[in-house]
């Protein structure tokens, strides 16, 4: 049984998005110091952006230091030139609060930086990690999915948008709450199920925002639809559902299923 409820609640769908104002710096790859992994010769320096003032001190040291970097450097055209990047994590554990762990986008141009935010390294057994490149929001070029921290089932995914304007993170569905504001919750158990996906052709920045709780015998499912814009989540209320599935039929779910943003994908 499907029980389609009304929309049309924009006053229910939370507070306003927000995006952490996190530092954004543009290095000039000239600047960075040459090291075994790194590509010769330097591309001509695109210049600074400037980065609005937040930019962290250390984002050109940390950029260029291919021992800094954890994981591995994926490959996909986060610029929107239509030519492949180089993207990796970076941590800097010395670093003030904020700026200990950094996403790297090395382009043709220029090397871009945005740091994961003050709550990367927490006491989590797992650094953050690149999860995949995907087309998230409506801005060119792929985005970079990153899972930052992870509970005992429900894992957390930041977006990091590289192309199309100034680097930023895209603000999540969490409201002004500073622990969830720019995190995209996906998996969890039989208790709480959550999810984030595209809503149609990726790279539209419409995004779908699911969870599912127990209700009865059944599951009630949430699903809450947005519009990427200006690196926030603009809620679509007329796209409000409230669906009641079954136990059998929430597992299957679009959108529910435990991985971030699964038919965004390159
Ligand atoms: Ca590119």
């Amino acid at each position: 049984m499907l029980l389609i409820f009304a929309a049309g609640v924009a006053a229910l769908l939370g507070a306003a998005c927000s995006s952490e104002p996190g530092p954004g710096t543009r290095t000039p790859p000239a600047q960075e110091r040459s090291r075994g992994q790194d590509r010769s010769p330097a591309p001509a320096p695109r210049g600074s952006h400037g980065g609005g003032g937040s930019s962290c001190p250390n984002a050109t040291e940390i950029a260029g230091d291919s021992e800094a970097r954890t994981g591995g450097v994926v490959r996909g055209d986060v610029t929107g030139d239509g030519t492949p990047d180089e993207v990796w994590l970076a941590l800097d554990r010395s670093a003030p609060r904020g700026c200990r762990a950094l996403v790297v986008a090395r382009s043709a141009g220029a090397t871009d930086v945005l740091s994961l935010g003050p709550r990367t390294i927490a006491p989590s057994p797992n650094p953050p990690a690149i999860s995949s490149l995907a087309a998230v929001d409506d801005r060119a070029g792929l985005d970079v999915v990153v899972d930052i921290a992870a509970g005992a089932s429900t894992s957390f995914a930041g977006v990091f948008s590289f192309g199309g304007g100034l680097p930023a993170r895209l603000g999540g569905p969490g409201g002004s709450s500073s622990v969830t504001r720019d995190l995209f919750a996906y998996g969890g158990s039989v208790g709480h199920l959550e999810g984030v996906d595209c809503a149609g052709e990726a790279g539209s920045g419409r995004i779908v925002v699911s969870t599912a709780v127990p209700r009865g015998d059944r599951y009630l499912v949430t699903r809450r639809f947005f519009q990427t814009e200006d690196s926030k989540l603009r809620p679509l209320a007329e796209l409000r559902q409230r669906l009641v599935v079954s136990p059998r039929r929430v597992g299957k779910m679009p959108g529910l299923v435990p991985s971030p943003f699964p038919s965004c994908r390159a």
